[in-house]
């Protein structure tokens, strides 16, 4: 239990914050929202987005044998943008999500290229982390937050966004039969309205998480006060066969920003994970997320603790 008398679902690392620019072997400003992966050794990998001080951001790879400390940083960007080949990358690329795709054996990092044309989703696709292979910008401006899943619903690759309309910015998922074309788009998650938590968008956190009971979703939701915007987690199950249906969601969120560096920093009251890791035991997941949109942190939760959780404070979507 929480100071406060609500369930703690994720516990922070003790030794937080676990990554910062002052760790970087060349001159950084900002090191957060990093995507998360274990590679086939074992070795967690952290593609961190890395911000200069121009204020456009690229992607740096981080590795380490326990996913707590430890971190080798690659020596230079791993990841740059393109704008010569890629004018969709002309302002920067940010906020990775990795997932291992064992039809393609190849991770599939989907991200958000930054352009005068807004921001938009890229996808590239890479075996070691050194060498990528780029499938440009596959959902047009505005839209971020994407992640594929691991694999095929139905034959097709599911690619889970967040466009922005007029209308809102709600959670959305498309197909793809060879991951350039895509279609059969359909919302998955609405933000709510009023004074939710979740009021005033809602975007998927790390890719979805694949439970015995569904694929378990970890969103932000983002309330917009008098004194900024406040990005919080929230919880929520789709089911395995049909990622469009929403099982459960919880009403309250689970993790949001608490402590002195993820309320202090460029971006205050900022709390975003990109990334998660699941231990050898299949229930504990290892929470990467970018605090105060200027270090890296590390929360660690159940996967049944969740589930539970949902079980409990989870209703069926509308
Ligand atoms: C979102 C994204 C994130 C960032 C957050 C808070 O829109 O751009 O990269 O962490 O805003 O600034």
């Amino acid at each position: 239990m929480s100071a406060h008398g609500y369930p703690v679902l994720f516990e922070r690392y003790a030794k937080n914050p676990i990554l910062t620019a002052a760790d970087w072997p060349y001159p950084a400003h900002t090191v957060f929202n990093a995507a998360a992966t274990v590679l086939r050794d074992g070795t967690t990998l952290l593609l961190c987005r890395v911000e200069d001080r121009r204020g456009h951001s690229h992607f740096c790879a981080a590795r380490s044998v326990n996913g707590v400390d430890g971190w080798v940083i690659d020596e230079k960007p791993t990841l740059v943008p393109q704008p010569g080949l890629h004018p969709e990358e002309l302002w920067g690329i940010e906020d990775p999500r990795i997932t291992w795709v064992e039809e393609l054996q190849r991770y599939v990092i989907a991200y958000t290229a930054f352009s005068p044309g807004g921001p938009g989703v890229a996808v590239a696709t890479t075996t070691d982390f050194k060498q990528f292979e780029r499938y440009g910008l596959v959902m047009q401006p505005d839209d971020k937050d994407a992640a594929l899943l691991p694999r095929r619903i139905d034959g097709n690759f599911a690619l889970i966004h967040r466009p922005v309309t007029d209308l809102g910015a709600h959670i959305w998922v498309s197909f793809s039969p060879d991951l350039r074309n895509w279609g059969n788009h359909k919302m998955m998650l609405k933000a709510r309205k009023g004074s939710w938590w979740d009021a005033n968008k809602v975007g998927l956190s790390p890719p979805l998480i694949e439970t015995p009971r569904g694929w378990l979703m970890l969103y932000h939701g983002v309330r917009h006060t008098a004194a900024g915007s406040l990005y919080r987690l929230g919880l929520a199950l789709f089911k395995l066969d049909d990622p469009t249906v929403c099982l459960l969601r919880g009403d309250e969120w689970v993790f949001g920003p608490e402590t002195d560096y993820e309320r202090n920093g460029d971006v205050g009251y900022v709390a975003f994970p990109c990334g998660t890791t699941l231990a050898k035991d299949g229930d504990t997941i290892h929470m990467y997320y970018g605090a105060a949109d200027t270090c890296l942190a590390l929360a660690t939760g159940s996967m049944k603790a969740c589930l539970a959780w949902l079980d409990v404070n989870g209703k069926p979507c509308p």
